[in-house]
């Protein structure tokens, strides 16, 4: 009879609008989180630390639900649903959002970077975070850079020795002006493609190649697809952790915060693993059959001069002030050597 009584005000409780508070304020904060690439790659791994992060700091009141391998969609599709609400955030390449902000094409200038210190320094300065938040109006906030990193080309066809040896290579570049410019400029027939089917265009042989950095062709084991390697450094690529503006006006102050840390502490780890990665990357990829070499400085030269036109290109799209503040930038950098 007690426990009859105890049981009845239990569920007398859990059906009061109190009750029904009570329980939605324990429910996590659940953040969709998607991606591009696989769990065992380097998105993969910064997107786990991020997680524990976020989930250690709000005492286990937020959640990041991390959804790899583009299962929610292309980097395309996962924007467009974080300016419609639809989901909460993404991590992704700047590249992709040309077509949404287009200062973002700053980054796809050929050769732009020496080195990722140059690199990291321009990326979290001020240019950086000026680019990033030209995407606030368009529905987004841009949290941190992530490396993605210097891309090398790959190819079904030949060894990519001099220029020339693009000529009529089927390339798949990612969706945007800048690169299908610049590999048009070098005599490819370049493809843009989202990333999601990359894989299975190799093997189809519907491309005969494509361009990333050495983590990618690894975790992506484009090494299965594709025989020759050449190590170009053409550009080097970030990506770009986002959040739906829609869904980053709801949180609080302290909730912006714990996202933000976490961020922060996920692009400091990330840079330094994918670092160590591409360092044992070049002899993994020999090791699984690659065939690789090296472009020699001449030809890297040649390629420079050839893309020049490209970027009086880029600088009136990413807009000339933006574009003479960056070089000014990377000037003074070089100059303090
Ligand atoms: C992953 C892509 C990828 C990029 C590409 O979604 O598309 O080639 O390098 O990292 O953003």
């Amino acid at each position: 009879m007690k426990l009859k009584t105890l049981f009845t005000a239990l569920i007398l409780f859990s059906t009061t609008a109190a009750g029904w508070v009570a329980a939605q304020d324990i429910k996590p904060r659940l953040i969709r989180f998607g991606y591009g690439l696989n769990d065992q790659s380097n998105q993969g791994r910064a997107t786990k630390l991020f997680a524990d992060e976020i989930e250690k700091s709000s005492g286990g009141k937020m959640k990041l639900r991390a959804v790899g391998a583009a299962a929610l969609g292309s980097d395309v599709q996962m924007q467009q649903a974080l300016i419609g609400g639809a989901q909460e955030m993404m991590v992704g390449s700047t590249a992709t959002l040309v077509g949404i902000v287009g200062e973002m094409g700053l980054w796809d200038t050929p050769f732009l970077f020496a080195n990722s210190k140059e690199a990291d320094t321009i990326l979290d300065g001020p240019i950086g975070q000026k680019v990033m938040d030209k995407l606030r109006d368009k529905g987004i906030v841009g949290l941190v850079y992530w490396e993605n990193g210097f891309r090398n080309l790959t190819n079904n066809k030949r060894p990519i020795t001099k220029v020339e040896d693009l000529d009529g290579i089927k390339l798949r570049v990612m969706q945007n002006t800048v690169y299908l410019d610049s590999f048009k400029t070098l005599g490819a027939n370049a493809v843009p493609m989202a990333f999601s089917e990359l894989f299975t265009a190799l093997e189809t042989k519907a491309v005969d190649g494509q361009e990333n950095p050495y983590n990618t062709i690894l975790s992506s084991k484009f090494f299965e697809v594709q025989k020759f390697m050449t190590v170009s450094n053409h550009v080097y690529s970030p990506w770009i952790v986002t959040v739906s503006k829609k869904y980053w006006d709801q949180l609080s102050k302290d909730e912006q915060k714990i996202i933000m840390d976490a961020a922060i502490k996920s692009r400091d780890f990330e840079r330094v693993d994918t670092r160590t990665e591409a360092g044992k990357a070049l002899a993994d990829l020999k090791s699984k059959g690659m065939q690789v070499n090296e472009l020699s400085m001449t030809e890297v030269a040649r390629m420079r001069e050839k893309l020049v036109k490209v970027n009086a290109g880029i600088a009136t799209n990413v807009g000339n002030d933006l574009w003479q503040e960056t070089q000014a930038a990377l000037a003074k950098m070089r100059g303090q050597k």
